[in-house]
């Protein structure tokens, strides 16, 4: 018995409006934190949590459902079986394996590999047209490993890489020099952690590319205060870990970010870690974060910047951090 009669000579009720799909892997702090914001954003039409823990992931679905009273509608649905995402549009992974105490970061991978092997190929089978879009540390090597286990063409596996770095350093750019953040343009690249490469040479603010203009106005920088601004943003994540024991507000929002370019085709520019050979000299199947064009098909391409030779150098150096970690894996 449905609620409303239809009007009289209607065409069909189907909507003619794309339906639009995304799945969160992992409930954890970052999965709801993501989740919670693309409902807020009206980014998807429909959204399905999968998690390992039935439970969990059964109350983390009533407690979002508890609140469409107060956000667009969206259909929600969780289930520990990987049937639920088919379809989607764009898959998020953010599980992952917690480092136990004392346990190498190798360890850690391989268990998350490990992990992954259960995640990626069941992703693939029911949405094999969907972007995949990985957050689980570490970010870089387990994009590539993602893209290995899916078979999907490189445009459409994607870590969320350096994205968050860029937006913690545009932060601290604009609170020292007190203006917004939203107006500084400004990129680290390379990998997700502690080899990541600061482009100084890019910083622009308001269109005025800043290291130039601080040089014109005869205006004393010293490299140190730079470096200590980059040093700031690869401590920060441990900060934010060692004082409230995760991050998830900045990585919710910046992944949310990402996923309305994907879905919304806005060909914005985001540093995000994709197939880097070929680019600046890399070599290698390597995935590290460069600055990306980001629409409905992926990736749509790569911007080619004008690095320092320094620039060139670290950034070099992170792919070989990348791909030593790489090799241990045997894949
Ligand atoms: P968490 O709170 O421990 O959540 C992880 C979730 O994954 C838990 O709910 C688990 O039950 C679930 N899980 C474990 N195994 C499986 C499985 N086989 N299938 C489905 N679900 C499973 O961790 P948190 O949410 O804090 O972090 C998640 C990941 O994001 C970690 O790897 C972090 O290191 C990573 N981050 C990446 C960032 C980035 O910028 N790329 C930023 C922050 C965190």
């Amino acid at each position: 018995q449905a609620f409303f009669k239809p009007i009289q000579n209607t065409a069909s009720p189907s909507s003619t409006k794309r339906h639009t799909k995304v799945s969160v892997i992992g409930v954890g702090n970052v999965g709801m934190a993501i989740a919670q914001t693309i409902l807020t954003q009206d980014l998807a039409d429909e959204l399905a949590l999968i998690d390992a823990k039935a439970d969990k992931l059964r109350g983390e679905m009533l407690d979002l459902q508890h609140a469409a009273a107060f956000l667009p509608r969206t259909k929600i649905v969780a289930s520990v079986d990987y049937a639920v995402t088919v379809g989607s549009d764009l898959c998020i992974v953010t599980a992952g394996a917690r480092q136990n105490p004392g346990e190498s970061r190798l360890n850690l991978l391989q268990r998350n590999v490990a992990l992954f092997s259960h995640i990626i190929p069941p992703l693939a089978k029911y949405s094999p047209d969907s972007i995949l879009l990985i957050v689980s540390n570490p970010v870089d090597v387990l994009t590539y490993v993602s893209w290995k286990m899916s078979g999907f063409p490189s445009n459409r596996v994607i870590g969320s890489g350096t994205n968050l770095d860029s937006s913690r350093f545009r932060f601290l750019i604009a609170d020292h020099l007190d203006v917004n953040a939203q107006d500084v343009q400004a990129y680290i690249v390379g990998e997700h952690g502690d080899s990541s490469v600061a482009l100084w040479s890019t910083i622009s603010i308001g269109g005025v590319p800043v290291l130039s203009f601080l040089e014109k106005q005869q205006i004393a920088y010293e490299k140190e205060t730079l470096e200590n601004i980059h040093k700031a943003v690869v401590e920060s994540a441990y900060e934010v870990i060692s004082l409230k024991g995760y991050t998830s507000w900045a990585i919710g929002y910046s992944v949310a970010n990402l996923a309305r370019s994907l879905l919304r085709d806005q060909r914005k520019i985001h540093p995000v870690s994709v197939l880097a050979k070929g680019f600046y000299g890399i070599d290698g199947d390597v995935f590290l974060s460069l600055p990306t064009q980001l629409g409905r098909g992926g990736v749509l391409g790569v911007t080619n910047i004008h690095l320092t030779d320094e620039e060139m150098e670290r950034l070099r150096e992170s792919a070989k951090t990348i791909l030593e970690v790489q090799s241990q894996l045997g894949m």
